[in-house]
């Protein structure tokens, strides 16, 4: 689904705002058709928001199941005509959506967009009732999984094995737009170059064509001057003295799309898009041709008070740490961001390793979350069911952000079990899917730290090897010099048997901000900066790794539990983004790497 915008066919009404809020404690929103009337409250919920730390109360805060919005929204006047559509840009983690009595659209998957046409319900200048429930429930069947148990207080109580909080509700926008009768419904754009000659095939999909149209195209540089244009639903364009899109220097071109029938424009659309090629080629992995090494973080969609909420000027404080220690990349750890996100990287030049939101198909967990490791791939664990979603949500990722220059590498779960039996039949056809879908990119998984050279089963499966590595921290706890021994012991076993390039997506410690110690020991601020020069240390000795991604940017809230201390402290930076030691000692790390994109992008922009 494309991202809807305004043009001079489309217009779009943001639906943000308060919404009025009820939690269905019992279950019974549907059947007593909470949507067919106002709903029956006094609360509030403001979207874009995770509702859980909003209200004091904790049957709200840990609710495992439906909650209820709902406002009026009136039908711009001018829409008459046109096609009416809703967008949600999610809704975690499954929702229903109403219009008056109607349900317009059901979709389970807490990270990506979805909508319908809800032309023939409503009226030009007229006002309808919006409603939207929203679950929560995490079962084995969903992406990521989880299981929902009776408490003793009477409540269902939510687990999972994932660490972090299981934030809930509508986190990101919601639209009303309006569409023309014929529409272009799709484009798939994938670029080359050669010397200075770029080279863009596009295949559009239209909806709505009578077969009688013209479809006109252009491609717009950053200065909006023309350079390049063509017809046709599919073709290539070439563009002379291309500039490249680069790590640091996101340049990106405009495909305008233009349909004509009788002389007469009837839908235009505009897709960023970027020139640049991704390939792994041995052990290295090149951006247009030329060896990269990622440096930067996995991170979370995690803020005070908001939750999982998107929110911009909070993304752009963070992306202004980013640059501040030299990352030039970040993994979208543990499912899809919101696009707003993927816009900014794609104008910045940050390189994203996207990831679905499969995260804790491991039933190993079991015994560090409790409850003891059962089998991962059987009936009513990871199963048919897991797969099926698994599939969707893959889909849904390699659609939504495929014409994203920022993007370098799908990773499609994070930590799966990789060495019990039925692993492979489980993970060869997705990787086969995500292939299929993408032949353009490099495709992995993140490898956990049980699943070491000699167990793992999939890894000839994909492009790169991501490993997440905990030495010095779940292992050798305080040793560092132990650590320093297994985690090369380990990277050089892995250099052996795979031979593709190695990205470390995961090392880290969790750090107490304030907390200091003359003999660097864990919790400390001395301790994790050392762990992360440890690490450092290693992987200069390593030729295979071509990255670094500390976990984590920053401080998370979690599910309850022994490990944690109000949420996860492996962030570099705290919650409230305030640096710790290790921050200075990536910023001495990376800059070099920061000051050279920098020069890189003087040069282009004077070239
Ligand atoms: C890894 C997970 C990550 C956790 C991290 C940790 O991929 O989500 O937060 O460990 O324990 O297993 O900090």
């Amino acid at each position: 689904m494309l991202k809807p915008q305004n043009s001079p066919t489309r217009e779009l009404v943001n639906l943000d705002g308060l919404y009025a809020f009820r939690v269905d404690h019992e279950g019974s929103g549907h059947a007593e058709k909470w949507f067919a009337e106002r709903l029956s409250t006094e609360l509030e919920m403001g979207v874009p928001g995770s509702y859980n730390d909003v209200f004091t109360e904790p049957e709200i805060r840990d609710h495992v199941g439906w909650v209820w919005y709902q406002r009026e929204i009136r039908i711009p006047r001018g829409w008459n005509g046109q096609r009416v559509n809703l967008r949600l840009d999610s809704a975690t983690h499954e929702g229903n959506v109403y219009v008056n009595d109607t349900l317009v659209v059901s979709h389970v998957g807490g990270y990506m967009p979805f909508g319908a046409d809800i032309t023939d319900l409503v009226t030009a200048g007229e006002t309808f009732r919006l409603t939207i429930a929203v679950n929560n429930t995490l079962t084995q069947a969903t992406i990521p999984p989880g299981k929902v148990e009776a408490g003793a207080n009477g409540r269902d109580k939510q687990t999972y094995l994932h660490d972090f909080y299981n934030y809930s509700g509508l986190h990101r926008s919601l639209w009303l737009y309006s569409t023309p009768e014929t529409t272009l419904d799709d484009v798939t754009i994938v670029t080359d170059f050669a010397g200075t000659a770029g080279t863009v095939d596009y295949t559009l999909e239209l909806a709505g064509a009578t077969g009688t149209e013209e479809v006109r195209l252009t491609v717009l540089d950053a200065d909006d001057n023309e350079v390049a244009a063509g017809t046709g639903t599919s073709g290539r364009l070439d563009i002379p003295n291309v500039t490249l899109w680069k790590p640091g220097a996101g340049y990106l071109y405009r495909l305008l799309v233009e349909i004509h029938r009788a002389g007469e424009l009837v839908d235009s659309y505009t897709e960023n898009f970027g020139v640049r090629t991704v390939a792994v080629d041995g052990n290295r992995f090149l951006i247009n041709g030329e060896p990269f090494k990622f440096t930067g973080f996995g991170m979370h969609e995690d803020h005070i008070t908001i939750g999982k909420a998107h929110n911009n000027t909070l993304m752009v404080a963070d992306f202004n740490l980013l640059a501040w220690t030299g990352a030039n990349s970040f993994r979208t750890s543990h499912y899809p961001y919101a696009e707003e996100v993927m816009d900014y990287a794609d104008r910045h030049g940050l390189v994203v390793i996207n990831e679905t939101a499969a995260v804790g198909l491991n039933n190993m967990f079991g015994a560090v979350f409790g409850g003891g490791p059962t089998p991962t791939y059987a009936e009513g664990a990871v199963d048919a069911a897991t797969a099926a979603n698994h599939r969707q949500a893959i889909e849904e990722l390699i659609r939504r952000d495929k014409n994203r220059p920022s993007v370098a590498i799908w990773s499609i779960a994070n930590e799966p079990n990789a060495q019990e039996e039925g692993a492979r039949a489980y993970f060869e056809p997705l990787a086969t899917l995500a292939r299929e879908l993408d032949p353009t990119r490099p495709i992995g998984y993140v490898n956990v730290m049980f699943d070491t050279p000699d167990k793992s089963t999939i890894d000839d499966l994909f492009d790169v090897l991501m490993l997440n590595r905990y030495y010095g921290w779940y292992l050798q706890t305080g040793d560092l010099e132990a650590a320093e021994q297994a985690l090369e012991a380990e990277l050089r076993a892995w250099e052996a048997k795979h031979g593709k390039p190695m990205i470390m997506t995961e090392y880290g410690a969790d750090t107490m901000a304030g907390n200091h110690s003359m003999v660097s020991a864990p919790w400390s601020e001395e301790y994790q900066a050392d762990f992360l020069r440890m690490y450092h240390r290693v992987f200069d000795r390593v030729e295979s790794m071509v990255g670094e991604h500390v976990w984590n940017f920053a401080d998370f809230q979690t599910s309850v539990g022994i490990m944690r201390v109000d949420g996860n402290k492996k962030g570099v930076f705290t919650r409230d983004r305030k640096p710790k030691a290790a921050a200075f000692v990536l910023r001495e790390r990376w800059s070099q790497n920061a000051e050279s994109l920098e020069r890189e992008l003087v040069q282009s922009l004077r070239a």
